[in-house]
Order: C-alpha cells, then structure tokens, then sequence
C-alpha cells in the first residue's frame, strides 16, 4: 500500500514539473506566422512573425507584433456581442459605403478557411499561418 502511494505521488510531482507547476514555467509559447494581403489592391503580401501562449487569442498575437514590430499597426472597435472587430490594418480601414473588411483565413497546404469567429475567440495553434485579407462583402 505504502508502495503504491509512493508511486502515485512520484508520477503526481513528475506531471507537476513537466507542466510547469513546480518550475513556474507557466504555458508554452506557440509560434505563427501572419500575412497581410488583399484580393483588392495590387500589393505585395507582407509576412510576419509572432507569437501567442498555448491556448491565448489571436489578439494577443496581433498586440505582441505591433509592440515589437515598427511596419505592424492595427485597430479593433468593439462590438457589444461579439467582442474586439479588426477594423483596420497597417493604416488600411475596411468600409462600409465600399463594403470591404478584413477578413481573417487560417491557410494549411494552399486551402483557406475562413474564421468562424473573430480576433477575440479564436486561438491559434502552433506554426498556424494566419491571413489577414482585405474583402469586399456582399450585401444578401
Ligand atoms: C453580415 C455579417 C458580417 C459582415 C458585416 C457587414 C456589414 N457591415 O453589415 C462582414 C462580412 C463584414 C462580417 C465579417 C466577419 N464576421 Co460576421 N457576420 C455577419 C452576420 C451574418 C450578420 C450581422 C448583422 O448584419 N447583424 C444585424 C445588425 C443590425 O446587427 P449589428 O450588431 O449592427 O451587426 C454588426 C456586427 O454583427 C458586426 N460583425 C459582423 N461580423 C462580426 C464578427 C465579429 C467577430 C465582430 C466583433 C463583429 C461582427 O458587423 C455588423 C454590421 O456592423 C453575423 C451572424 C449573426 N448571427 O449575427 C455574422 C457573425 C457576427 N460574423 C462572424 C464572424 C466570425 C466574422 C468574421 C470574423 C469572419 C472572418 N473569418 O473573417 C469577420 C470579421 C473579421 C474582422 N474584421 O474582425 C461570427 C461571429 C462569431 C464570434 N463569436 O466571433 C458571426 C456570428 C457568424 C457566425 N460564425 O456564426 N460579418
């Protein structure tokens, strides 16, 4: 009985120190890449990189660039339901009266898909190439 306690505990203080808990290691640090890019204009897609703790939000990942990146600005406005919109990148602003946005894809091996939720919700997994795409909308 004394054995299996031991052993128990043992494998308890091994998952503790590989998960951080004893170290203070705290959550991993993931990295991504990020494009800026639109169908709209003819300009070259710029590429970044960033990170975003295991489990944080693409946001997060958005703010960590633009502190250590001089050629990356972005802009949210909030929206009472849904949270952070991205409203404008690198000084471009979607519109309305154009109905153009920025829409965020996530790209694996050439296929697109596009977010079903936005900057706020979604978080990213590791070496996750992100798009973020200037768009224009049609009104259904
Ligand atoms: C139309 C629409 C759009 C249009 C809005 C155009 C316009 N100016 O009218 C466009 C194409 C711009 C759009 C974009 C996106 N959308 Co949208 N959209 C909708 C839809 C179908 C209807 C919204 C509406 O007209 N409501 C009626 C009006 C009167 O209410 P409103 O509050 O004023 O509506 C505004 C907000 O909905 C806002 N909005 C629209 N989409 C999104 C997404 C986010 C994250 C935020 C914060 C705000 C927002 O734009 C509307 C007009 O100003 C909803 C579905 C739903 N159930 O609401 C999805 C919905 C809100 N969208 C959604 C998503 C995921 C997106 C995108 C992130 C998709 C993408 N991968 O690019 C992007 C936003 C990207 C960004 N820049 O941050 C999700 C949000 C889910 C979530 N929890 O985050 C919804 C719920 C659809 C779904 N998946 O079920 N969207």
């Amino acid at each position: 009985m004394a054995l299996r306690t031991a052993a128990l505990l043992s494998v308890a203080f091994v998952l503790l120190l590989t998960r951080g808990g004893l170290t203070g290691t705290g959550p991993a640090s993931l990295p991504i890449r990020l494009t800026v890019m639109s169908d709209l204009f003819d300009v070259t897609p710029e590429s970044y990189s960033s990170s975003v703790v295991e489990g944080g939000v693409l946001l997060s990942a958005l703010r960590r660039l633009q502190e250590t990146q001089q050629d990356f600005k972005f802009t949210v406005k909030e929206h009472p339901d849904f949270g952070p919109m991205l409203e404008s990148v690198n000084g471009v602003a979607g519109s309305d009266r154009e109905r153009t946005y920025w829409e965020i894809l996530s790209e694996s091996s050439g296929e697109y898909n596009r977010l079903a939720v936005g900057i706020g919700c979604y978080t990213p997994k590791a070496n996750e190439h992100i798009i973020l795409r200037l768009s224009t909308w049609t009104k259904q």
